[in-house]
């Protein structure tokens, strides 16, 4: 098997990649990358100018959410994602979606508009709007949770991971308030794992 090469900085996306490969115990090569605030996007010192990136046998490719359905798919060996096909294979296609598409989003608007770009082109407002868009998605993630340890199942799979790291960043940015039980619960016992403080501890 081809060692995979994970091009990782700190604090960013790469940490739900890193968190896979020691949740699934594959040999990996690290690629420690300073990352630099983008004034634009697409900026950094990666093979496609974003974190994660992955090598993996002669193949380049991007893009977190689809880089885990790629790596449990070739390397899970059944592990971490619900049968294709099954009834929680719709859920867990769902919040792996979710936490890129419509979870993210307010937390970069957040992150831009309050830590990334130089003080002067900040829009206030813009920050505020993604608060609530932010708190709306916690309210789903907290009724989502209701009675329930994961996402999906009744085990942690890779739709966890993908929302782990929105909890966190959110977490990061004060938005998970004390309407937010399940969801403070939950991160607490994603935050026991080995592979997680093992992707949050490395530099
Ligand atoms: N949807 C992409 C987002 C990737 C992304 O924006 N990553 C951030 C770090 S968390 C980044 O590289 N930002 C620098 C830039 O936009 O140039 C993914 O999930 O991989």
């Amino acid at each position: 098997m081809a060692m995979i090469k994970l091009y990782h900085a700190p604090r960013t996306r790469s940490i739900r990649i890193l968190w896979l490969l020691e949740e699934l115990g594959l040999p990996y090569q690290l690629a420690t990358v300073a990352f630099r605030p983008p004034r634009h996007s697409f900026e950094q010192d990666t093979p496609a100018g974003k974190f994660p990136v992955i090598e993996d046998d002669g193949l380049v490719m991007f893009e977190s959410g689809a880089i885990l359905e790629y790596l449990i798919e070739k390397y899970g060996k059944g592990l971490l994602a619900p049968a294709a096909g099954s009834p929680e294979r719709g859920p867990y296609l769902q919040w792996i979606h979710f936490a890129e598409a419509t979870a993210m989003p307010p937390v970069n608007d957040i992150t831009r508009h309050t830590l990334l770009l130089p003080e002067a082109e900040r829009i206030p407002k813009v920050a505020e709007d993604a608060r609530v868009r932010a708190t709306n998605v916690l309210n789903v993630v907290e009724r989502a949770l209701a009675g329930k340890d994961y996402l999906v199942g009744h085990e942690l799979s890779g739709a966890d991971i993908m929302m782990g790291y929105f909890l966190m960043a959110a977490r990061m940015l004060g938005v998970v308030g004390s309407a937010h039980a399940n969801v403070g619960a939950y991160w607490e016992r994603l935050a026991a794992r080995p592979p997680l403080q093992k992707a949050l501890s490395t530099h």
